[in-house]
């Protein structure tokens, strides 16, 4: 039996939610086009023959401007010390730019301290044609003396068995640590809070995404149904306008698709309740941040 953890790294946007929720069949993790979407640690479990797979989810490695940045990517730095086995995402869709050089700087640090295996996943490949891809991987290839190089598309479920393949071979030798049933580490109140964001960040657009954190004020299950009660903070009354819309539409489009979702994730009938308060740079505020999960 082998059992391990395999931190899947990178820079923002380039595909490792996407990845993660397709490794495990499941939507646990939120993804969007916006940049620095996952802000927190997110383990997915995977259950194969002869192993278990805790992948761990991280925030993408970027230059922090805020407090909240900061911690991030001391997220992903952390997670990227512990893990047995190292995913490095690149996209398919450009040669390696500053943001990659950036992570295998950290990753390089890391592996100073302590070596490990790194497979370099490139991602997003249905996005390219075939004859485009080799000079690519070819020059993927020169940044490091990566372990394996897997490209695949998670949107289509391209190669994810085979990456599944040639990481089990990495793992060490171990019970699994979870049960069987085990999915992940996220609470269903972090998930909902999270489901909400996922909205958010797609109905709005430029500074407001990031200006948006999600706090779950009431999780109240009654047999098949959940009363779910959040606030959407901001950090100016400019981004609660933007946000609540002309006669509330834009809140009720995001709670009528958070919850859609949340129905489907838990199966349970949803009943949500959402406000959105501002709370002034509350980026900057370590006890905010803790408050929130950040
Ligand atoms: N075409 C295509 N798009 C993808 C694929 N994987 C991810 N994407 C898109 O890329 C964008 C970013 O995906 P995420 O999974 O949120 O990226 P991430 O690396 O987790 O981003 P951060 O959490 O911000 O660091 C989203 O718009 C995804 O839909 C893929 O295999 N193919
Ligand atoms: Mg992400």
């Amino acid at each position: 039996m082998k059992f391990g953890t395999v931190a899947i790294i990178g820079r923002s946007n380039v595909g490792k939610s996407t990845l993660l929720n397709h490794l495990l069949g499941e939507k646990i993790a939120i993804v969007s086009s916006k940049p620095q979407t996952t802000r927190t640690r997110i383990m997915g479990l995977v259950h194969v023959e002869g192993a278990q797979i805790a992948f761990l989810d991280t925030p993408g490695l970027h230059k922090p401007e805020h407090l909240l940045n900061r911690r991030m990517v001391r997220t992903a730095v952390e997670t990227l010390e512990e893990a047995d086995l190292l995913y490095m995402l690149m996209e398919a869709t450009s040669m390696p730019g500053p943001g990659d050089l950036t992570a295998i700087k950290y990753m390089k640090e890391a592996l100073a301290r302590r070596s490990r295996p790194v497979i370099l996943v490139v991602t997003k490949i249905d996005l390219v044609n075939r004859h485009k891809l080799l000079p690519l991987l070819e020059r993927y290839g020169t940044l490091f003396a990566w372990t394996e190089i897997v490209p695949v598309s998670a949107m289509r479920d391209d190669n994810i068995d085979r990456l599944l393949a040639v990481t089990v071979p990495y793992l060490p030798s171990g019970d699994g640590a979870y049960g069987d049933d085990v999915v992940t580490d996220q609470t269903m109140r972090t998930l909902a809070a999270e489901m909400i964001r996922e909205k958010v960040l797609q109905e709005t657009e430029e500074e407001v995404p990031h200006a948006v954190a999600v706090e779950i004020d009431a999780f109240i299950e009654e047999g098949k149904l959940a009363k779910i009660q959040a606030t959407i903070l901001v950090e100016r009354e400019t981004q609660k306008g933007i946000l609540i819309g002309k006669q509330g539409e834009r809140l009720k489009a995001i709670g009528t698709q958070a919850r859609i979702d949340m129905e489907q994730l838990f199966g349970m009938k949803v009943f949500l309740e959402l406000w959105v308060k501002v709370r002034k740079s509350w980026r900057e505020n370590e006890q905010t941040l803790v408050q929130l999960g950040y």
